[in-house]
This record gives C-alpha cells, structure tokens and sequence, in this order.
C-alpha cells in the first residue's frame, strides 16, 4: 500500500512537472557604422503575467567561437528550460558596456519557444532599433520593449 502510494505521489510529481521547452533567439544588429560590439549582452522576456526567461549571458547560447552582434549580423542563440506558459510579450536587453568600441545598435530580437514533446510554437519579434550606449542617444545600455498592452 505504501508504495502505490508513494508511486501515485511520483506520476503526480511527473505530470505537473513543467514542460520543457527549446529557445532560439535570433538577435539582429544594425547595418551602420559601429553599430557592432564585443559587450556582454544579457536577455530577459517575460509573459504578460510575469513568468520570465532570463539569460545572464547570450555568448554561452551562441555558436562556439564565433564574434557575436557584428555589424549586419544575425546571430543564433540556443538552449533549453522550463517553457514559458504564454508568448512573452516584454523585453529587456542590456549590454556591459565593455570592450572596444561597445556602442551597439540593436534591429531587433526574435524569441521562439519549441516545447519538446508536441512541437508547439510561440513566437514573438521585438522591434529594438536603437543603441545600446552611453554615447550615443538615448544614453542608456539597456532597453526595454514592452508590448504587452497592444
Ligand atoms: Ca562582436
């Protein structure tokens, strides 16, 4: 008896266990002079009810060896966690700051989340189209997109 019940306990452990999910991001730099940086570049999106996917880092996400957020460039960011209950509808980006030249113009971020066992899509794209800089207007290395009222 114990143990069907310590086994009912376990199935119910496993089937309200979060799914998981696969994240590609792509993220898109500018194709203007110096818009390219070599900085630190974190991600945060989260739903409208505030469930988040943070992302200290996006180099560890990225292709081994490869010189991220260039001028022109789309880069691909990869990984996997617990899925995001909804499409996330708000942003945050933000850049260290550091390195030559870190100035950065951002096009925009397209987030798509795969859940792993049916293959279902949320996708959304973030319109950025601005610098992430502390000398370039509006003087700030971080930006948030928020659409979630629209
Ligand atoms: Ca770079």
């Amino acid at each position: 008896m114990k143990i069907l019940f310590t086994l009912f306990l376990l199935a119910l452990t496993v089937t309200s266990a979060y799914a998981q999910c696969k994240f590609i991001i792509l993220v898109t730099t500018g194709d203007r002079e110096d818009a390219g940086t070599d900085a630190r570049v974190s991600l945060s999106v989260s739903t409208a009810n505030g469930k988040k996917l943070v992302i200290e880092s996006l180099k560890p996400w990225g292709q081994k060896g490869h010189n991220n957020f260039e001028k022109g460039h789309t880069d691909k960011f990869e990984g996997s966690g617990k899925c995001l209950p909804s499409k996330p509808c708000r942003m945050l980006l933000e850049s260290n700051g550091k390195g030559n030249k870190p100035g950065w113009f951002v096009d925009k971020v397209a987030f798509t989340q795969i859940e792993q066992k049916n293959l279902s899509q949320k996708e959304k794209t973030f319109n950025v189209n601005r610098w992430l800089a502390r000398d370039e207007s509006p003087g700030t290395l971080f930006v948030v997109v928020d659409d979630c009222a629209k």
